[in-house]
């Protein structure tokens, strides 16, 4: 009898064996594989096992991908700076460097217990001054190039966080990382040119194996969008007002305009006895969110007395003004067809304003409308020479008809905006440029970087739209670089994204000090081919990550445009009732009890027994049984026929292969939650094999024993060295199914009717009763007539129905 399996004492061994021998070296002839996670913040609270899932999976599939001769890169590093970071040391009351340090080690003891094979010399740590220094390399890189300015505009504030944010980071109008409600706030900013690459970010999604979910998400946050700005004279002044619209073709049924309360012509155009009216509207609208104003709520709105001139038809067009045109999408103006446009409709209704249909479904126009039209299929009406036309065809000519005739010009429009780029907070990187009097806004000198963030007593957000950087004399006090006048540093820093949106780049070449990454590295080791983690970052991490990477192509410092060739996105693990993990729901499930009970084996394996791995999954701990039972019945099996030294069989054989390829074939559609049922069910055919033959065949058990290292690579590695091997179970190689030795086999059975023989059926050698009679019954359907009263099967013969 084999001994029993210990998991404690393997999994310690294993853990110090793999150390001293590392398994993943580059010998220079392998071919690499990126596999990456998206790096941890290192919070106060530690991994639960949701945290696990993830790195669960990227690790198995990067020894899956060893164990195909891959040479892989699978570094594992801290995204340290901004929010959650520095939000969690005030209300610790801890200096957030510290915190995060001590974070840091306590998060990597955790990710240690998972076994996953990551390469801890390539570590990074976007807080250390070594690495910032590139993070800011990249801002210089982008001011010199254009692509970072300056601006003062009404930004979105988080009164909580006391910061702005990007347009990005505002969900449903609630801040994305405290939920507290979104303001507005007029500031001076630091903005990156992200809209420059709209097109590159937005055709490149081809190029991407990614969720389709996810390429979507970006395609509609770009928004790119074809139409046109239309001139409209004001009657009787000088001025004209340009619209954006993107439905030209609806100009006749255009019966009122709409200009944004901050539309620069808003308060000239109001009449003398509407002004005070018209600038009570401005002053209150300047005090709403954006999200306030487009949410699904009563319009509001004044007319200003004045009327504007459509360009086709000649009409006096009445000039209002409301908050639901917002002031900087387009030109801030619009032309309102209430016929086709829901927000124009309920406008127009509310303020008595006329209606006009100009498209109609087969021509037919609607007698007493209550909501708007707004399919883009039908025939024109009340349009002049447009009149009978497919909409859909003078949709795509309108917006050149209108250029051609002078009236103003075809367009495309984004609904990307620049990425507001700076944050009035301590915790992140200084922002390296300095203000001189003379000279403007001048970078530091590259040779100078990294600028350090500096000591500080109070690091707290101040709340008044100042960094508390700006606090600090001596620092923000400094030379001009070029002139050598007094001048001033930037005090703002650069948003919790700065070094994620590089971050990759950085691991496989994390020590050098002179390039950010060497470009034979960055040419043999990137892109990234696998980026394993949540949805949550689909826009903000993904995107801004694509556009960093197109820059730093533009500038030459990579040669490739796009860092993650495949994307996978693992659903979330969930408390009882799929409730949020978290420590104030009291749900949390640390893994830490489960390695000790069970070992990291088991809990690797169970993680992606839960569900697919796309979906999210409610934690029940009961079931790490099953796998663990598992685990102790293979192990048995497998130390058992080592013993026996059983010889193969036909059978054995067969299933080997189908093993293999079922396996194979699971894994790389991903399907890991299968994977695992697949190891369980096939462990208990071959534990049924064993029992008549003594025990399964070497080959057969080492090829069960590869398959499973992946997943559980400690006991596989104890049994590869049970089985006799001296190196470590990740220097072979994964093994190939062969299509023939699959086959059943297969024999021709007559089928007989009361003794006389009426077709023959082809089955499996191995064919059950049940199976035999079920398909020997179909072949001969057509003649069942009467009521079958006995079915007779001599295994491997003759199948006989009796039917009187
Ligand atoms: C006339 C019209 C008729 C429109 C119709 C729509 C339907 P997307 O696709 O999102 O770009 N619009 C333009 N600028 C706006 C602003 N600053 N604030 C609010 N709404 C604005 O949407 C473009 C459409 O949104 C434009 O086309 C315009 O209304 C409106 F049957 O013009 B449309
Ligand atoms: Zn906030």
């Amino acid at each position: 009898m084999a001994v029993p399996y210990n998991h404690r004492a393997i999994e310690t061994k294993w853990r110090e064996n793999w150390e001293k021998h590392p398994v993943n070296v580059d010998d220079g002839k392998k071919e690499k594989y990126y596999c990456l996670d998206m790096f941890p913040y290192p919070s106060g609270n530690g991994l639960h096992v949701g945290h696990w899932r993830g790195y669960v999976i990227s690790d198995v599939w990067s020894r899956y991908k060893m164990l195909n001769g891959y040479y892989l890169i699978h570094p594992m590093g801290w995204d340290a700076f901004g929010l959650p970071a520095e939000n969690y040391a005030i209300k610790m009351g801890v200096h957030p460097a510290k915190s995060t340090a001590e974070n840091v080690s306590n998060i990597k003891k955790q990710i240690n217990d998972i076994a996953a094979i990551y390469d801890w010399d390539m570590e990074v740590n976007t807080t250390d001054p070594e690495f910032y220094k590139w993070t800011q390399w990249i801002f210089v890189k982008m001011f010199k190039e254009g692509l970072a300015y300056e601006k003062e505009f009404p930004i979105n504030w988080c009164p909580s966080c006391k910061t702005g944010l990007a347009n990005e980071e505002v969900v449903n109008g609630k801040c994305e990382r405290c939920g507290a409600e979104v303001t507005k706030k007029n500031l001076r900013q630091w903005m990156l040119k992200i809209t420059a690459y709209a097109d590159r970010l937005l055709n490149d999604l081809d190029k991407l194996d990614w969720p389709e979910k996810v390429k979507k998400m970006q395609s509609d946050w770009i928004g790119k969008s074809y139409g046109a700005e239309v001139d409209f004279p004001v009657d009787g002044r000088d001025e004209k007002i340009t619209v954006y619209t993107t439905r030209p073709d609806t100009l006749y049924g255009a019966t009122f305009m709409v200009l944004a309360p901050e539309h620069e012509l808003a308060a000239a155009l109001a009449t003398e006895e509407k002004r005070a009216e018209v600038e009570k509207y401005i002053y209150d609208a300047s005090m709403k969110s954006n999200v306030d104003r487009l949410q699904d709520k009563e319009k509001t709105g004044v007319f200003t007395g004045s009327y504007a001139i459509n360009p086709l038809n000649g009409e006096k067009t009445p000039i209002w003004l409301s908050d639901y045109v917002l002031a900087d999408y387009g030109t801030g103006a619009i032309m309102c067809v209430p016929a086709h446009d829901d927000r124009d409709f309920e406008f127009a209704k509310k303020f008595d304003i006329p209606i006009v249909q100009v498209i109609a479904k087969d021509g037919v126009e609607i007698e007493n409308m209550t909501e708007a039209y707004t399919e883009a299929a039908g025939t024109m009406i009340n349009s002049g020479e447009w009149n009978g036309m497919e909409s859909a065809v003078l949709k795509k000519e309108a917006p050149h008809i209108i250029e051609k005739r002078g009236l103003g010009k075809a367009t495309v429009n984004y609904k990307l905006r620049d990425w507001v780029f700076s944050r009035q907070r301590y915790w992140g990187e200084p922002i390296p440029i300095i203000h001189c009097p003379k000279c403007g806004n001048v970078p530091v000198p590259e040779e100078d970087l990294p600028l350090r963030l500096p000591e500080v007593d109070s690091y707290e957000p101040t709340g008044t739209g100042e960094s508390p950087l700006a606090a600090i004399d001596e620092w923000v006090n400094c030379k001009c670089p070029v002139c050598g006048a007094d001048a001033k540093r930037e005090t703002n820093t650069m948003p919790q994204w700065a070094g994620s949106s590089w971050y990759f780049l950085r691991y496989v070449d994390s020590k050098n000090t002179e390039e950010l990454v060497s470009k034979e590295k960055a040419h043999k080791y990137l892109p990234v081919d696998m980026y394993i983690g949540g949805v949550e970052h689909a826009v903000l991490h993904l995107l801004y990550s694509r556009f960093y990477t197109k820059f730093l192509y533009d500038i030459g410092a990579v040669d490739f445009e796009e860092p993650f060739t495949k994307l996978f996105n693992q659903g979330m693990i969930t408390g009882k009732n799929g409730i949020k993990m978290s420590k104030s729901k009291g749900n949390v499930v640390s893994p830490d009890d489960l390695v000790r009970d069970y070992g990291c084996d088991s809990l690797r394996m169970y993680e992606l027994f839960v569900g697919p791995p796309e979906l999210d999954a409610e934690w029940d701990d009961r079931g790490i049984d099953g796998v663990y039972r598992f685990l102790n019945r293979f192990w048995k099996l497998a130390a058992d026929s080592c013993e026996a030294g059983a010889a193969e069989t036909k059978e054995m054989v067969k299933l080997r292969h189908k093993l293999v390829f079922d396996i194979t074939q699971r894994l790389e559609s991903f399907s890991l939650n299968t994977v695992i049922s697949g190891f369980m069910e096939y462990n208990n055919k071959f534990i049924e094999l064993a029992k008549k033959t003594g025990g399964i065949d070497k080959e057969t058990m080492e090829t069960f024993i590869i398959l499973l290292a992946p997943f559980a690579p400690h006991i596989t590695e104890e049994l590869w060295e049970m089985y006799g091997h001296t190196e470590s179970v990740f220097e072979s190689r994964w093994p190939k199914h062969d299509e023939e030795a699959m086959k059943d086999d297969e024999i021709e059975i007559p089928v007989q009717i009361n003794g006389k023989t009426r077709g023959v059926v082809s089955v499996p050698a191995d064919v059950s009763k049940e199976d035999a009679i079920a398909a020997g019954k179909e072949v001969i359907a057509d003649k069942l007539t009467g009521n079958i009263v006995k079915e007779i099967y001599v295994p491997g013969k003759i199948i006989n129905i009796v039917q009187k």
